[in-house]
């Protein structure tokens, strides 16, 4: 492709494919990720979005936010239908990016399997995962990629119960064990590397994967002036990690250098709010591990300090990701 490579916020060209008139909610963190992925992908290009938030505030038959093609079909297979419009562009000879946009939801439970169908037979289609952490659109239920303590209408607190007792997903790990062609994290907050993973993902031909995180207010119980803030506390508390996997290998694409506790980025959602310190420490413990597993030992933090000795934390190096 001979267009030149986007490196830096500023060179996004500012002809928008996904217009305003949408019913998001004010402060929506997924809204600003799809803006800005769709100024970087352009207008030769088909869009999928399932069931999920997105299509809701979206695409009011017969109207859209979206200046390109459209398509909705059914909740689970973003996977199969994007493979699907490729092989038709295929056959007419026509040249154009397809993009499946889908939820936390779509992408880490009810879609698994038409996304691994794709990432396997490495279709040239492009994946984005719009990650807000739970199924917002049918009322906040908890997902695979809720994080744990979070509150959720399915993870009530009450005096038995403290929010989800399961750890976040792996999604990005489940994705990269298919071999695709790119994986990566993106976050809203960090501009430069977000516009650098979607144009290269633009680029790429076969399976593409982009896994952003979107602060959601009412699901996260959050200020609307503040998504960007918590996006960016995601990364600095370790919460959200920034990498990218390309050619077999993967690489961190920013890394704190020194973590901030998880309270940081807990006590501006309301979801939290209940979390009792045993389940912080759980939680924070959960952080560390993932932080010495992406970056190896070098990298210690005081904010990891307390589980130092501890056999299952991954001090002595050993860093998966080969950062
Ligand atoms: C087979 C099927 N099951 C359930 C639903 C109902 N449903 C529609 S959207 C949705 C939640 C979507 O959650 P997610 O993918 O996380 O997207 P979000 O709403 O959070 O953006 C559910 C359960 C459906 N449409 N189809
Ligand atoms: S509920 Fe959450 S994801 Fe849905 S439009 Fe509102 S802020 Fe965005």
């Amino acid at each position: 492709m001979s267009e030149k490579e986007l490196a830096i916020i500023r060179d996004i060209p500012n002809n928008d494919w996904f217009v305003s008139g949408h019913g998001a909610c004010p402060g929506c963190g997924m809204t600003i990720a799809v803006k800005n992925i769709m100024r970087i992908i352009g207008n030769n290009s088909t869009v999928y979005v399932p069931a999920s938030c997105l299509i809701v505030v979206s695409a009011v038959y017969p109207t859209s936010s979206f200046r390109t093609p459209l398509f909705f079909t059914a909740f689970e297979n973003t996977g199969a239908v994007t493979t699907g419009i490729k092989a038709a562009y295929r056959r007419l000879g026509k040249d154009a990016t397809v993009v499946g946009i889908a939820g936390d939801g779509g992408t880490f439970d009810i879609g698994l399997q038409a996304l691994s169908g794709a990432a396997e037979r490495g279709e040239d289609v492009l994946y984005v995962c719009v990650d807000n952490e739970a199924y917002m659109n049918t009322g906040i239920q908890r997902s695979g990629s809720t994080p744990f303590g979070a509150w959720t209408t399915t993870t009530p607190v009450g005096k038995k119960t403290k929010g989800k007792r399961q750890m976040k997903k792996d999604m990005m790990d489940l994705v990269i064990g298919h071999n695709v062609e790119y994986a990566a994290t993106l976050s809203i907050a960090h501009y430069n590397d977000f516009v650098k993973k979607v144009d290269k993902a633009k680029r790429k031909s076969g399976f593409r994967f982009l896994h952003v995180l979107t602060p959601c207010v009412p699901g996260w119980k959050t200020e609307s002036a503040k998504t960007v803030e918590i996006a960016k506390l995601a990364v600095e508390t370790g919460m959200w990690t920034l990498f990218e996997y390309e050619d077999g290998e993967a690489r961190a694409t920013y890394r704190p250098k020194q973590l901030l506790p998880v309270t940081d980025y807990l006590q501006l959602q309301g979801r939290f709010r209940h979390m009792p310190s045993e389940d912080i420490k759980v939680l924070q413990r959960w952080v560390c591990n993932k932080y010495y597993w992406h970056f190896g030992h070098e990298a210690e933090q005081p904010a990891c300090a307390m589980f130092k000795g501890e056999p299952e934390m991954h001090f002595d190096g050993d860093p998966l990701h080969g950062v």
